[in-house]
């Protein structure tokens, strides 16, 4: 695979931690899709990193699967694209051993992620938490991935890889491929429907602040009709107006329309049939995928068969690397 393989690989993954949103799906899913046939994609579902907030097993059985059919039916190809579970590659939990040993205490102490996920699970502020974002080091840094595709709340996890990276390569000679981000301006940050100022996350408590990607139409347009703005009424992208701002982004990356052409269509209309508007083109365009969806999770057999051959694909690439760092950190190999 690897000797014949010329495009840049792309490495990217998502929490089974909930139902997915649409954040996920702008800022995620559908930019995987449209990467396909120009790089080579590796896609995993994060459920090591999933475990850092506590998770109900057996619904992290089924969300894991659910998020692998939602890769599949965001038009993900499997000829095309590797899918596997983290959990199923344990070279990501060895070569994340490896990179704590290489990560500082302080630099993970600045991580947001950390301080904001602290604060929502005070209860539970795991050593897993705090470490997270060497395992995402690790998951990047095992398939030697060029490009990481993500929304901006990963820029600065991205950045700590980088820094991973150069940090081993200059201390034992080069091993790894330095990962830039990959992010796409327009879908970067899509925010809450019920506080604009934070981002849509799946682990929301308030259900009617995420779309999710599975909300049938109505619940879809009703939360978009509830969606907090302010009492200004004019469509329009203005940042210091994050409610109206975060729809106007919304509707334009789901209709592929600039924020201008989406102002200039509702010049001179309220809030009311705007928020309609952005309802009707996002039942329109999750309809389709929630169809392949219901499709795909029905059969078992299929979703397993494509996570055995994302594994094997997925394992030979890790063996390597790992094998490589172990070599050069001066862990004995036998004769
Ligand atoms: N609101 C968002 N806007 C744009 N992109 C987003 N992503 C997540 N939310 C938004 C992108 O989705 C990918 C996977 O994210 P993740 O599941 O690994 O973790 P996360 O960023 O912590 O996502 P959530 O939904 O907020 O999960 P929970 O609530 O479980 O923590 C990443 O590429 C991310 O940028």
């Amino acid at each position: 695979m690897e000797q014949t393989e010329t495009r840049k690989r792309i490495f990217s993954a998502v929490q089974p931690s909930g139902n997915l949103t649409l954040g996920n799906y702008l800022g995620a899913l559908k930019n995987w899709a449209d990467l396909q046939d120009e790089f080579e994609c590796i896609y995993c579902v994060a459920d090591l990193h999933a475990i850092t907030v506590r998770q109900e097993p057996a619904e992290l059985r089924k969300k894991s699967l659910d998020t692998l059919a939602l890769y599949l039916a965001s038009g993900i190809d499997p000829q095309k694209a590797t899918f596997f579970l983290q959990s199923h590659v344990p070279e990501h939990t060895q070569l994340s051993w490896v990179l704590g040993c290489n990560t500082m205490f302080g630099e993970l102490s600045r991580m947001t992620q950390f301080k904001d996920k602290s604060q929502k699970h005070a209860d539970n502020i795991n050593a897993g938490l705090f470490t997270y974002p060497v395992l995402m080091a690790a998951d990047i840094l095992l398939y030697q991935a060029d490009l990481v595709p993500v929304g901006s709340d990963q820029k600065q996890h991205i950045e700590l890889a980088r820094d991973i990276a150069q940090r081993f390569n200059g201390a034992y000679s080069p091993t790894f491929t330095v990962p830039e981000a990959y992010i796409l301006k327009s879908s970067a940050r899509i925010m809450s429907l019920a506080e604009p100022e934070r981002k849509m996350s799946k682990s929301d408590p308030n259900v009617n602040a995420s779309i999710f990607m599975l909300d049938k139409k109505d619940d879809i347009i009703r939360k978009f009709k509830r969606a907090v703005t302010d009492s200004e009424a004019r469509v329009a992208a203005d940042p210091t107006r994050p409610g109206i701002y975060n729809l106007v982004n919304i509707y334009s990356c789901l209709t592929g329309k600039t924020s201008e052409e989406t102002e200039r269509e509702f010049e001179g209309k309220g809030y009311g049939d705007f928020k309609v508007a952005v309802g009707e083109v996002c039942a329109d365009a999750l309809s389709g995928l929630q169809a392949e969806f219901a499709r795909l999770t029905k059969d078992k057999g299929y979703l397993d068969g494509i996570l055995r051959e994302g594994t094997e694909k997925a394992s030979y690439i890790a063996r390597k690397t790992v094998s490589k760092v172990y070599r050069k950190v001066g862990f004995y190999q036998g004769k």
